[in-house]
């Protein structure tokens, strides 16, 4: 209860701060309690929570994807989302090896389907690149498109690409609210 006081007091003072700023609460957002509150379901078990990918606390995630055909997948529950608005991931990122992984924002209409997807070339993410190796916050926006219900955050390593990076503290927020 106190922490729900705490968080609402929090919310507020920075909304009042940056303009209309709504934190949405992604639970377990620095991965201390593993992979509670995420999804990691067609995940090929590339991603995993250990000390080593720790920014803050003592865990963060490590994606270790070693494959030229499959890919990585770890998803935050999906959190309502209004048409039009803008939203924002904001996360600590480094590369460890290679490149081709990024943190999407990814929006679903209200048959649960996908509406940000790379046959619409409208894709929301922003890659960790090779030479990203020391810990550096990263951060994206995008608007939800015509339709959208749902928002959810996404970190995916491409299937052509063989990459190692490392994630924590991941935050999501609703702008203009
Ligand atoms: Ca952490």
């Amino acid at each position: 209860m106190k922490t729900k006081i705490l968080a609402v007091i929090l919310s507020t003072a920075a909304s009042a701060a940056s303009a209309a700023e709504t934190f949405i609460l992604l639970a377990n957002a620095g991965f201390e309690e593993g992979l509670a509150g995420w999804n990691a379901s067609g995940d090929n078990a590339m991603s995993a929570v250990v000390p080593e990918a720790a920014k803050s606390g003592k865990l963060g995630l490590r994606v270790t994807d070693t494959s030229d055909t499959l890919g990585s997948s770890v998803a935050s529950k999906r959190f309502p989302a209004v048409a039009g608005r803008a939203y924002e991931v904001r996360f600590q990122a480094r590369a460890v090896k290679g490149e081709g992984i990024a943190v999407y924002l990814r929006f679903y209409n209200a048959k649960g389907e996908f509406l940000t997807r790379p046959e619409l070339k409208n894709q929301i993410n922003v890659p960790v690149r090779r030479g990203d190796t020391e810990w550096k916050a990263f951060s994206k926006e995008g608007v939800a498109p015509a339709g959208s219900v749902h928002v959810e955050v996404w970190i995916h390593s491409f299937t052509k690409n063989v990459v190692t990076a490392d994630f924590d503290d991941l935050v999501l927020v609703e702008k203009g609210s």
